[in-house]
């Protein structure tokens, strides 16, 4: 039950008894990403006044040049989960293997997995443009006590336990679920405290926004092409409004509220789409139908891809659910 200005830890606290086999470990996880929030906001708020900004003069597995920012926000994370040993493992878009988290006592004997894009959209930075955290939570599914394999990331989305995001924008918001629903909680800087703001978060049934990045048009799938006709249309609610943050967090969040679609569609540079599966689009697709919205790759429900790699790349189309539906049908039948 969510309470208006509730704490986050009140809120956890307070909803332990969703979370079934768990004894408290996932409400410990969902605390320690709480406090490394905090952390990587400090940093992502001043960025410009430190040397933080720029590349960090690496690339990570997606060939993508490391900004300093992401590398900082990958260790926060990793050492945050780490250090409290909640998790026997963990897998990162900055990693190019999954990283294996032994306790002290060199067992591994907790029993849940995290994903994260540690710092989403991180090509904003150096403009000032809002960029957020994403991760997803499994239960692992080899035996406990025994070191995690590939098998435990590769889980489809249909078996997180917990997704989230945060959005390090005008203000920062951890937005979350464990499965009950979609609640988000705003930071207070000034005390560092986390207070529930957006209670039970639901995507308005249909929208008016659409998010593409339409300089990419001319390689989008025919389907794809003649949705994004149909929403120029000047005929019933439309012609839509076209809004593209480059930020998947933050193009999430505001269609959420708002009401709205985001697509990103494989093209002829990305054959596969540009998004990653498993620590960008199974966390917002588990938010998306959480809300009452939806999330598909144009055919098939996202949570339910069963993954073959880390990085796997899908097509994305999540959003208000007759915006997604009406897309979906343009894709099938293009
Ligand atoms: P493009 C950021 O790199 C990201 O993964 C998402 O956050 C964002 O929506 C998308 O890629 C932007 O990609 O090709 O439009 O710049």
């Amino acid at each position: 039950m969510a309470k208006q200005n509730q704490t986050l830890g009140e809120f956890i606290i307070e909803n332990q008894g969703e979370f079934k086999y768990s004894s408290g470990e996932l409400s410990r996880l969902i605390n320690s990403i709480r406090l490394a929030a905090k952390v990587v906001n400090h940093e992502v708020n001043k960025a410009g006044l430190v040397d933080i900004l720029g590349a960090a003069g690496d690339t990570n597995i997606q060939g993508e040049d490391q900004q300093k920012l992401d590398v900082y926000a990958n260790e926060a994370f990793i050492k945050t989960l780490t250090n409290r040993e909640i998790v026997c493992g963990i897998a990162s878009e900055e990693e190019d293997d999954f990283i294996t988290i032994q306790g002290r006592n060199k067992k591994n004997d907790n029993k849940y997995v995290v994903l994260i894009d540690p710092l989403d959209g991180s090509s904003n930075i150096d403009v000032n443009v809002s960029v957020g955290t994403i991760f997803s939570v499994y239960r692992r599914v080899t035996p406990e006590g025994t070191p995690v394999t590939l098998e435990d990331f590769l889980q489809p989305g249909n078996r997180q336990v917990a997704a989230g995001y945060i959005v390090y924008g005008t203000s920062t918001m951890i937005v979350y679920t464990t499965g009950h629903g979609v609640n988000g909680f705003t930071l207070n800087p000034a005390i560092g405290t986390y207070y529930l703001s957006h209670p039970n978060m639901t995507f308005p049934e249909n929208g008016s926004i659409y998010s593409v990045n339409e300089g990419n048009y001319v390689h989008f799938p025919q389907g794809i092409k003649n949705y994004i006709k149909y929403c120029q249309k000047e005929e019933e609610d439309r012609p839509y409004t076209s809004r593209y943050i480059g930020s998947l967090v933050s193009d999430f969040h505001r269609n959420m509220i708002k009401g709205g679609i985001y697509i990103y569609p494989n093209t002829s540079k990305n054959p596969e789409g540009k998004l990653r599966l498993l620590y960008e689009c199974n966390p917002m697709a588990f938010l998306a139908e959480q809300a009452n919205g939806k999330a598909s790759d144009g055919f098939t429900r996202i949570l339910d891809i069963q993954p073959k790699e880390l990085h796997q790349r899908v097509p994305f189309i999540c959003g208000s659910k007759r915006m997604v539906e009406k897309a979906e049908e343009f894709m099938r039948d293009a």
